[in-house]
């Protein structure tokens, strides 16, 4: 066992990669999951905020994006649910803990979408702020969730830029649509912040993922890049951040920034979101009307096994 802990501490400290049949800590295991899962949760219920505009999307064009970057983001859920199965996790008992409530997804698809400018601001600060958070996790330990992460990641960048460009196409119209996309920014700013995690003063896992170079930054780091990266697009967009102690420190060379309102993080965590009982129904509902996919799935893959051995 001895041996075993010390191959394992050997490959992390040279920054080789973990795979799914090396042995690894049963405590680096159960953070894998619970962060995979987490994430997966987040691709798939991070589909309905969206979702939403698809039928009301203004052109074909804007319709066709759309369509696709959700489409993107089952395909995200699926990429991830395979990763947390080469752990040993099985993706139905992980959807039924997720279903029961007893597996989180992110706080940010807890808010709703008020407006048709709100999918360029999720594409442009959702989408932002998950690649600040994911581009370092293609570093990951963990050799299926880091392979995972890096087409995740390219397809986010399309996602970051096509909700820019949309927040551009309406900050070039009229007095209406730039009216719309101010008053989105005002509701997804602070919650996007939120997206990284509570303060690292407050985050239980931060300190143990990091020294297994699962997280290679902490939520604070990450949240300051977010900052410093997005507070130029915002000038170069024309919209003013909702923040008065948004100011740049010459000192620490990085952007200052108010308190976060972190008991609104707490409660939408708790489940008191604005949308978190709405979030769950639809997917529960969704997953009862897809029984018979999974049924017939499963018939068909009964058969094609029948079929292999009779032919064997
Ligand atoms: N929401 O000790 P820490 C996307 C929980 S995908 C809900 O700091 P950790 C793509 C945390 O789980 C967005 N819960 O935890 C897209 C822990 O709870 P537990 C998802 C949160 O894991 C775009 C507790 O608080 N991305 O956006 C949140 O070290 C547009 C203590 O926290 C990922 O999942 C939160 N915001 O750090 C899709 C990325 N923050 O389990 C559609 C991978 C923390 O102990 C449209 N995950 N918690 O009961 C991570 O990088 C990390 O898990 C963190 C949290 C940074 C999120």
């Amino acid at each position: 066992m001895d041996d075993l802990q010390a191959q394992f501490d050997a490959t992390i400290a040279a920054d080789q990669r973990i795979e799914p049949r090396d042995w690894m800590p049963e405590g680096y295991r159960r953070t894998l999951i619970r962060q995979i899962a987490q994430h997966a949760h987040s691709e798939i219920i991070g589909m309905q905020p969206e979702g939403n505009w698809i039928l009301r999307a203004p052109t074909l064009r804007r319709k066709a994006i759309l369509l696709a970057k959700v489409q993107d983001e089952a395909g995200h859920g699926l990429y991830l649910y395979s990763a947390a199965e080469t752990l040993g996790a099985d993706r139905a008992e992980l959807t039924e803990l997720l279903l029961a409530g007893k597996q989180k997804y992110s706080s940010i698809f807890n808010y709703p979408t008020l407006s048709y400018a709100d999918v360029g601001v999720i594409g442009w600060l959702v989408d932002g702020a998950a690649i600040c958070n994911q581009v370092p996790l293609c570093r990951c330990s963990y050799g299926p969730y880091a392979r995972a992460m890096i087409r995740i990641c390219k397809e986010e960048s399309f996602h970051q830029r096509q909700g820019y460009e949309l927040l551009m196409a309406m900050m070039q119209g009229t007095d209406e649509q730039r009216a719309m996309v101010q008053e989105s920014v005002n509701r997804w700013w602070w919650p996007s912040l939120m997206m990284f995690g509570p303060p690292d003063s407050d985050s239980p896992n931060t300190q143990q993922s990091m020294a297994w170079k699962i997280k290679r930054h902490s939520n604070d780091e990450l949240r300051q890049r977010f900052v410093d990266m997005t507070v130029p697009q915002a000038e170069a967009l024309g919209v003013t951040l909702p923040d008065p102690d948004l100011r740049w420190n010459p000192e620490r060379g990085h952007y200052d920034f108010g308190e976060i309102d972190w008991s609104e993080f707490k409660a939408v965590l708790a489940g008191a979101g604005p949308c978190n009982a709405q979030r769950l129904a639809h997917r529960r509902r969704a997953h009862e009307n897809g029984a018979w996919v999974r049924e017939a799935a499963a018939a068909y893959a009964e058969k094609h096994a029948r079929k292999q051995e009779v032919a064997a």
